[in-house]
């Protein structure tokens, strides 16, 4: 039986949660509906009961609760631009989503569940850095689904005591993000691009910025998450991010030095939805789960590039 779940698991960030808890020697059982995460994500998973689900379905979320203790919710369909062309499959993915497998988690005796939030909710408002407690406002799609997700944790934990966490993470990278798709992150894209030689495309002027968080920092924070004490966490929000930001002009020049890509980007319409800066405060989650960033923004992307360029 197993004590952990992961959702999403065949996704960029589930399958980095998973494979830190294997590597610890836990029993992991994961979920995916493979519409964005990958098969070839699970290779170094084989020990992880695998069940290829779809949160949508109640009778799924039932089967992957089972006999679980502690959920982490990475599921989702994670991208601004997909939630422009598709706000209702956005709205299926991760809202009707979570709903379904809080009930479930509900149902089944689950302890506790960890929600992948996103720094979208905060939207547009200028100040800088973003605070848990500054109103949120949601300005795509996406947003607004990810943070139903988090009013849902929420109310789970104050009317039926379900410890829930949420992790509002800030534009997580790494390895395993999937570069192929134009909704993935732009880091990946950039990657991928540049070590083969093609040139990336800025949307807007390239000055927007972002606290671009490596993985393994998120990884770490959703450990702590699941041993922090319930009277510290439960019911609560908290951001997961760097605490620094860059600008996506700067990022491309790390990036050229990195992969010795020597052109120019190419320069493209501000996306729409999209957010002008993005930065965190993250004394909340240092101050409830003794979180703070173990892999600074550049040392991540080095180990990002050299892990696209050896084609894993
Ligand atoms: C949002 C959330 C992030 C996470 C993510 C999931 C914010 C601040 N962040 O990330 O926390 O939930 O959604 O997808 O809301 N861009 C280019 N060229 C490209 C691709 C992207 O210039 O080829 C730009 C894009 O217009 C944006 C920036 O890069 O200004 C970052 O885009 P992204 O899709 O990587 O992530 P973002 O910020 O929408």
């Amino acid at each position: 039986m197993a004590k952990y779940l992961v959702t999403g698991a065949a996704g960029f960030i589930g399958r980095s949660i998973a494979a830190a808890l294997l590597k610890r020697g836990e029993s992991v059982r994961g979920i995916d509906n493979l519409i964005t995460g990958k098969r070839s994500n699970l290779v170094g998973l084989e020990s992880m009961e695998f069940i290829e689900g779809d949160l949508t379905d109640p009778r799924q979320c039932a089967d992957a609760c089972e006999g679980v203790e502690i959920v982490f919710h990475e599921a989702a369909l994670a991208s601004v631009p997909r939630s422009v062309a598709d706000p209702a499959g956005t709205n299926l993915h991760c809202v009707t989503a979570t709903l379904n497998l809080l009930v479930a988690a509900r149902d089944a005796g689950v302890r506790r569940v960890i929600y992948a939030g996103s720094s979208s909710a905060y939207g547009d408002t200028p100040t800088l850095p973003k605070r848990e407690d500054m109103l949120p406002n949601p300005i795509s799609p996406y947003a607004v689904a990810k943070l139903a997700g988090e009013q849902y944790m929420r109310a789970f934990a104050r009317v039926y005591g379900l410890e829930t966490v949420v992790l509002r993470y800030f534009n997580v990278f790494g390895p395993f993000q999937d570069p192929t798709s134009h909704y993935s992150g732009v880091l990946a894209i950039f990657c991928r691009r540049m070590l083969a030689g093609e040139q990336p495309t800025i949307y807007g002027d390239g000055e927007q910025s972002r606290d671009f968080t490596y993985i393994d920092n998120v990884v770490h924070a959703n450990l702590l998450a699941a041993n922090a004490p319930a009277e510290k966490v439960s019911g609560q929000m908290m951001n997961v991010a760097t605490g620094s930001r860059i600008t996506l002009n700067e990022t491309f020049s790390v990036l050229r030095d990195l992969t010795a890509y020597d052109g120019d980007a190419a320069f493209g319409q501000p996306r729409s939805g999209d957010i002008r800066d993005s930065l965190a405060d993250i004394a909340l989650a240092g101050e409830l789960l003794g979180y703070k960033p173990i892999v600074n923004f550049k040392e991540g992307l080095r180990r990002t590039v050299d892990w696209y360029r050896s084609g894993s």
